[in-house]
């Protein structure tokens, strides 16, 4: 039984193998792209047991995602076949952006009434995010399910905001992700996003925001990241703030699922704070470093 599950979709990302724009480009790499996934690819390299659960289509990219992911040691046993329904695709376009083509994908189709034949009952820690709610209705209705029976059994829930703005509006989005982030045991959240949607520049501020989460943490690119912890109980909180270390960024994508992915497994085994945040920034800066989204063996420019 896996002692961690990633929920939300995963899609097949393009990009062009040599870094030109995509009109002009010869080569592509196909390879997993979603942030839940992300996360989980370094649970499992870390070795937790992991599971990414989510639905593709019955199709090739279907086939090859699944095959690249379970590759990575992650239990991919709950993922679903739609026969009525495509595996999402994502282009990325260097230096003009990230084209989705996911509208009505397999993983859109997902709603409660799958939560039930997925083992959260049975985990220690279940990880979603906020673009599961962004995708459809059935979507939006998916995570207060899973938080439901996390409650009922004790997993323990993270919850990183990742704001999509190409999927959703800033104020619809705040809306709808703030009272969800809340019933999580760990908000992860950028620094930049909480600005955007909530107008909270200051990380005590965007905890705030949370008073139900036990601990918020607050990601500031590569800056810093700040830790608000209550888990003491008694109204009482623990700030740990540490700075990020010193990385040339190549592309900045996926950097939020390393540092929370880091964050985590630093958690899980009981690392201290100030830990629990070097580990976050270790994992990201290996990211920041490489122009992919996840894969940590692509080579880091790390400056110590
Ligand atoms: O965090 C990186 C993700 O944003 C990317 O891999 C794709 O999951 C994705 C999304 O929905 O944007």
């Amino acid at each position: 039984t896996p002692e961690v599950l990633c929920i939300g979709e995963t899609m097949a990302m393009v990009t062009p193998a040599d870094a030109r724009p995509v009109a002009g480009a010869e080569m592509f790499t196909i390879t997993p792209g979603g942030a839940e996934s992300n996360l989980a690819q370094y649970l499992a390299e870390m070795g937790l047991a992991t599971a990414w659960v989510s639905a593709l289509g019955a199709d090739p990219l279907g086939d090859r995602i699944l095959a690249a992911l379970e590759a990575t040691g992650i239990d991919t046993r709950w993922v679903s076949r739609d026969p009525e329904a495509n595996t999402a695709v994502y282009v990325k376009d260097p230096g003009a952006g990230v084209y989705y083509y996911r509208r009505g994908s397999a993983a859109s189709r997902l709603g409660p009434e799958h939560v039930a034949g997925w083992p959260v009952r049975t985990a220690r820690w279940v990880h979603v995010s906020g673009i599961t709610p962004a995708l459809s209705p059935s979507c939006r209705a998916l995570l207060p399910a899973v938080l439901d029976a996390a409650a009922h059994s004790g997993a323990g829930v993270s919850f990183d905001v990742n704001y999509r703005p190409a999927l959703w509006p800033a104020e619809e989005a705040a809306r709808t992700l703030r009272p969800l982030a809340d019933r999580a045991d760990v908000v992860l959240v950028g620094r930049d996003e909480a600005e955007t949607l909530w107008q909270t520049p200051a990380a005590e501020d965007i905890a705030a925001l949370f008073p139900g989460a036990g601990r918020v943490v607050v990601k500031d690119g590569d800056v810093e990241a700040v830790e608000v912890d209550r888990t003491a109980g008694a109204g009482g909180e623990i700030l740990t703030r540490l700075p990020a270390r010193r990385v040339d960024v190549v592309e900045p994508v996926g950097a939020g699922d390393a540092f929370g992915a880091g964050y985590l497994i630093a958690l899980l085994r009981g690392d201290a704070a100030t830990d629990r945040l070097a580990m976050g920034h270790s994992l990201a800066a290996w990211v920041l470093g490489s122009p992919h989204d996840n894969r940590p063996g692509h080579g880091p420019h790390v400056r110590d």
